[in-house]
């Protein structure tokens, strides 16, 4: 370490507090911040400044508190990584970050900043500054390298940056549509750079799943891609109302979007060469959205890959839509069959047709617009079967107006599947809803007549009068807990079942995952 430098830090905190569905811990670090950081490094010279990466989730939110008091003096700035589930956590290190050092400069981005970036610059005067939405890396590694040269430009040169004027209004620069294909390959060894984590994380996927462990798997994240096709379509306050219920992914400036095939592949390479054989594709959906890029990626192997005996080539696991097995099977062979896809994550989700039609997942079009939701999810399943692959579902058990009745059906058919298939289930990732910000979901809490009306489109109901005693809480807080948040779902959205109801359905799921030997959670 060199006690000298400036030092910029990268933290991604460790929940605020645990909650219901709160994932595996410390098994895929933050590949956000680490492209962030590989793109500031581009920037400016390692000699000048020392970029630093935390994990809240591996070493505690304590010890990245403690490493804030001993090196105060030389923090320039501390950019937080925010979700849902962190923010609180995030926030109160700010606080901390400012006391220590008010120089130091405090920079939010991802999901939750985006979601409610207005109310968070009004109501936290210790975040500085904030980055909106996805295509923001150009914008952030030219802002953050010209503030460490005290040659800031006007806003206008930063795309995504959020900013206070000089009245105090709140103000966002759009992002960069373009950016996407000028990313930097990232730099995993960046994560190592204040305290050793990769190392960590690989000791956490081998201790979460035997068949990483016995297949000798290194596991990475890699961003080939991201969108999804439910993106399309009209955004209300940037959330796109064709999406599923419970997503909180804020999508970039365009609704899909992949690199050049060349660029992918230098992507999965840089990451083989780095030490890394097992990858996590972070994109949403690959088989539907990103087909065209998989099929060239395909059509078009590269040398190093090819030279492989099949044996060694690094695999790959990622997302699913399960209408993508009912309608587009053969694309699922390719990626099964070339580009070594053995692990799919399906949002099984609702167990029944009108839990998926509640939560928004029917088929999103094409092929498959008028076939039944949950046929899809059986096909899915079939499909996986056939080509000897695993699937780790997720699953959402409540919803929108949910019934004792349907919670039980639900209940039924995951038991069904998990009984007759248990060797296909490499984990269950479940929970209640929590209505996070960015979600269709929130809307609910923040416009209940919005819940009355949908729940009723579908013959459900909801308690207008909770929900209205809550609404101005959730239009002006900017900081939820996760639990409290999915209590008020229940209690509102979800009149006809109780808490304790919920709590049973969680334990009858977790027993049926513990009784085949299926990891809980997934960490997905
Ligand atoms: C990989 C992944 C994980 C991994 C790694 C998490 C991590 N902290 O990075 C694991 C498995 C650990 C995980 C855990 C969880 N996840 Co997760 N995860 C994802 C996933 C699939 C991909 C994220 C990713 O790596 N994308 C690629 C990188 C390059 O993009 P990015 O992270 O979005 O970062 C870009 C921008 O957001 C921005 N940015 C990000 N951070 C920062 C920071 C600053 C300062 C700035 C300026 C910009 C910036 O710049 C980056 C470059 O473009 C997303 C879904 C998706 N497709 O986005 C869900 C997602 C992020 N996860 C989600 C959730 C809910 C969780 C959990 C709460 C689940 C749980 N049950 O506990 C936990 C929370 C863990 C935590 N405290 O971090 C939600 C978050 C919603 C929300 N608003 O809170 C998402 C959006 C999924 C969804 N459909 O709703 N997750
Ligand atoms: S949950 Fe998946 S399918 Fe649904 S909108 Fe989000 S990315 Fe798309």
């Amino acid at each position: 370490m060199h006690l000298q430098q400036d030092l910029v830090l990268f933290v991604n905190a460790n929940d605020t507090s645990r909650h219901t569905s709160s994932a595996n811990t410390s098994i895929y670090p933050n590949l956000g911040l680490l492209t962030l950081m590989s793109a500031l490094r581009d920037r400016i010279g390692a000699d000048d400044v020392q970029l630093g990466y935390l994990d809240g989730v591996v070493y505690s939110n304590k010890t990245i508190e403690e490493f804030i008091d001993a090196h105060a003096p030389r923090i320039r700035a501390v950019c937080f990584s925010t979700l849902t589930a962190n923010y609180g956590a995030s926030i109160a290190m700010a606080r901390r970050v400012k006391r220590m050092n008010p120089k130091a400069l405090v920079i939010l981005g991802n999901d939750h900043f985006s979601a409610l970036y207005k109310r968070i610059m009004r109501r936290q005067g210790d975040v500085d500054f904030g980055f909106y939405g996805n295509d923001v890396v150009t914008g952030f590694a030219g802002f953050v390298a010209d503030t460490l040269r005290g040659r800031v430009k006007p806003p206008a040169a930063y795309p995504g940056l959020v900013y206070r004027t000089a009245d105090g209004t709140v103000a966002r620069i759009p992002e960069h549509p373009g950016e996407y294909a000028t990313l930097p390959l990232v730099d995993y060894s960046l994560a190592d750079g204040l305290l050793p984590h990769q190392e960590l994380y690989l000791r956490g996927q081998q201790s979460v799943y035997f068949f990483m462990r016995d297949r000798e798997l290194r596991s990475q994240v890699v961003d080939i891609g991201r969108g999804c096709i439910k993106f399309a379509g009209q955004r209300l306050e940037g959330v796109p109302v064709n999406a599923c219920d419970f997503c909180g992914i804020i999508p970039g400036s365009k609704e899909i979007v992949w690199p050049e095939v060349d660029k992918a592949w230098a992507i999965l390479e840089n990451a083989y060469r780095q030490g890394y054989n097992y990858f996590y594709v972070t994109a949403d959906e690959l088989p539907l959205t990103m087909w065209r890029l998989l099929r060239g990626m395909a059509a078009n192997q590269p040398e190093w890959f090819r030279r492989l005996p099949q044996s060694q080539r690094p695999g790959m696991f990622g997302y699913a839509r399960a209408e993508a097995f009912a309608t587009v099977p053969k694309r699922i062979d390719e990626l099964v069959n070339v580009l070594g896809l053995d692990h799919f994550f399906i949002g099984f989700d609702g167990l029944s047709d009108i839990s998926l039609r509640v939560m928004n997942k029917q088929p999103a079009g094409g092929r498959g617009r008028r076939d039944l939701p949950m046929a899809h999810n059986l096909e899915a399943l079939a499909g996986v079967v056939d080509r000897g692959g695993m699937i780790t579902a997720g699953l959402v058990l409540t919803h929108l107006g949910i019934t004792p009745q349907i919670m039980a059906e639900n209940h039924a058919m995951l038991t069904e599947i998990v009984d007759n298939h248990p060797k296909t289930f490499a984990a269950l990732d479940f929970g209640p809803l929590c209505p996070i910000p960015g979600s269709q979901s929130f809307r609910y809490l923040t416009h209940p007549e919005h819940a009355e009306q949908r729940a009723a489109e579908y013959g459900l109901r909801v308690d207008r009068g909770f929900l209205e005693s809550r609404k101005d809480f959730y239009r002006s807080s900017d900081d939820f807990d996760m639990d409290e948040m999915i209590a008020d779902f229940i209690r509102g959205c979800c009149p006809d079942i109780t808490l304790d109801l919920v709590r049973e359905y969680l334990a009858a799921t977790e027993d049926l995952a513990t009784r085949h030997g299926i990891v809980v959670g997934g960490g997905v």
